[in-house]
């Protein structure tokens, strides 16, 4: 399509990340506009849908994925709603943008890979929108130069204030500790070869069934070691950080930015309260990113092959959880469309 017409995108799920995606779309990235939001709760998708009077709201996909003047996919529903979904778009020969995760296990997963490789090219790309942040990117970039050695090992660090109701234990690992599997991913190069989760004293903010904090271990094919503490009742507010260390220095990022004030005898600045607070540069980044390859026919970002590497990494975490044991994380050899 033509780089001066808007792409026209449905966006399916009009929960907190769809609603903030047609927010996005219709009023902060040029290039796009929502021609349809579909969930299965219609009132929910026209509230997001009262945006612009332009949107058309529907409760099932099939009521507008076949419209002539529409051109791309966000999927935005809960994820165990995407492998039937995806097969569905993928038939269709339209871009998307997959939030995570691509799907929920492995086995799954690995079925949009071998649906998109019949199709012969790349059609998703999954929301992983850590790696469209800049300092991210700044790190990667020092991974790939080698300017500071090699790297050696990655304090992560991941708090949420806290979960809302029915997070599950399990989801730490593969809800929240999924970004972090995808990130070392995407700044080592590298896959995980192994997962271990240790679990120490547990905050008195946790909900019954879950153990929280959880300080997950990762071992990449080639030995760089990353710690990452996972801590998704912290109270004050959302953080995530990384420090880096390679032969030659070590690298932080994720630290407190923003204007410092005094002010009522204290020094200081804001704390981030979710992750639209601390990602949303990094989702506009994203969502135009995939816009403007989408316009070109083209998909960047983290694929299908990125989404089920995730997913294996998430299996490995939760097995860890339930018996202490460091678990090798198995992988199916990498396609040729992904190399
Ligand atoms: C949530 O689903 C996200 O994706 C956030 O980035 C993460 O910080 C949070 O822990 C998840 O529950």
């Amino acid at each position: 399509m033509s780089t001066d017409t808007n792409l026209r995108v449905i966006i399916i799920g009009a929960g907190r990340m769809g609603a903030d995606h047609v927010e996005r779309l219709t009023r902060r990235i040029a290039g796009a506009e929502v021609a349809a939001v579909v969930d299965i709760d219609l009132a929910r998708a026209q509230r997001a849908a009262e945006l612009a009077p332009s949107i058309v709201a529907a409760s099932d996909i099939d009521q507008v994925v076949n419209r002539e003047d529409v051109d791309a996919v966000v999927l935005a529903t809960p994820g165990f709603l995407h492998e039937e979904a995806l097969l569905q778009l993928l038939e269709r020969d339209l871009p998307i943008l997959c939030e995570k995760p691509l799907t929920p296990d492995s086995g799954s997963s690995w079925k949009i890979v071998e649906a998109e490789q019949r199709k012969g090219r790349k059609q998703i790309q999954v929301g992983f929108m850590r790696r469209f942040d800049a300092d991210y990117q700044h790190l990667r970039g020092l991974f790939e130069s080698g300017e500071l050695g090699q790297p050696l090992m990655l304090h992560c660090a991941h708090r949420n204030p806290d979960t809302p109701p029915g997070f599950t234990n399990e989801m730490l690992i593969h809800d929240s500790v999924v970004h972090e599997f995808d990130a070392i991913r995407f700044l080592t190069g590298e896959e995980i070869k192994s997962v271990q989760v240790r679990l120490g004293r547990c905050t008195r903010h946790a909900p019954a069934g879950q153990h929280d904090p959880q300080h997950v271990l990762i071992e990449t094919e080639s030995g760089v070691l990353a710690d990452v503490e996972i801590f998704v009742n912290a109270q004050f507010g959302y953080q995530v950080t990384t420090e880096a260390v390679f032969e030659k220095g070590i690298v932080n990022i994720g630290g407190d930015t923003g204007p410092y004030a005094r002010t009522a005898g204290r020094w200081g600045g804001k704390v981030a309260q979710s992750f639209i607070d601390r990602f949303g540069a990094a989702f506009d980044a994203e969502v135009k990113s995939w816009v403007d390859a989408a316009k070109r026919g083209e998909i960047h970002g983290p694929t299908a092959w990125d989404g089920y590497a995730a997913a294996a990494c998430c299996e490995a975490g939760v097995a860890a959880q339930k018996n202490g044991e460091r678990v090798a994380v198995c992988l199916r050899p990498k396609p040729e469309m992904y190399r």
